[in-house]
């Protein structure tokens, strides 16, 4: 059955592969799926047709056959459980690497978006110098603990899986802050990720898309 999901006409990063459909394209190469892609201008995401697929008019969607998906984490899930390569076989080690999903979009990548925003959508606002640095030690303390957890380690727990996929597709969101290289095993870890050969068919298409 054809795979459609959404993306941005255009992304606002213009191609660096932050949003979030590189993570659903990343792990459509990864489970080997072919798939197309329907393009939506800010303005397409907020009308009716696009809403019946995503309630907050957002992208990514999915769509295969009568099922539609919207949420990045669900639609992720959905392929590892579906295909080959993105959870191990052994039900214990399964719901461990579906934790670490459940923990990059719960535990880490809200002070995450939190710190962007900061960065982006209110640095002209007069608290915005105030707040910045509090935001950024909200996010290290995270990046610390999950450091921590990882250690030396290749991956989050044994081998990759969709838990690691979408830790490092949310810790690429700090990549032009900085803020990542303080802590050199997680820059290992998401330069890893980024290695992947999925990981560069995803980003290279996503660009192609962007630089069109
Ligand atoms: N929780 C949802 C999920 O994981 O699927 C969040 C989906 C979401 O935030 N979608 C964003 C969107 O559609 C695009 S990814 N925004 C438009 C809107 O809400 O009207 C977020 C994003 C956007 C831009 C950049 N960037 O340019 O760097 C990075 C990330």
């Amino acid at each position: 059955m054809t795979i459609t999901i959404t993306a941005f006409e255009r992304s606002p990063d213009g191609g660096k592969g932050l949003a979030r459909d590189t993570r659903v394209r990343w792990a459509l190469e990864e489970a080997g799926q072919p798939y197309q892609v329907r393009l939506v201008s800010f303005r397409a995401m907020k009308e009716p047709a696009h809403l019946a697929l995503h309630p907050f008019g957002q992208i990514p969607t999915y769509e295969e056959g009568d099922l539609v998906l919207f949420e990045t984490g669900s639609i992720v899930l959905h392929i590892a459980q579906r295909h080959a390569g993105l959870l191990p076989q052994d039900a214990n080690a399964r719901a461990r690497a579906i934790t670490w999903m459940f923990a990059a979009v719960n535990s880490v990548e809200p002070p995450v978006l939190e710190f962007a925003n900061a960065r982006l959508l209110e640095s002209d606002k007069p608290w915005a110098k105030e707040r910045l640095p509090l935001v950024a030690d909200r996010v290290r303390s995270r990046l610390k603990q999950l450091c921590a957890r990882l250690g030396d380690g290749e991956w989050l727990d044994g081998a990759f899986s969709a838990g690691d996929l979408m830790m490092v597709s949310v810790l690429l969101r700090l990549r032009p802050s900085g803020i990542l290289d303080e802590f050199a095993d997680l820059a290992a870890y998401v330069a890893r990720g980024e290695a992947r050969p999925a990981y560069k068919r995803a980003f290279a298409a996503q660009l192609a898309v962007n630089t069109a």
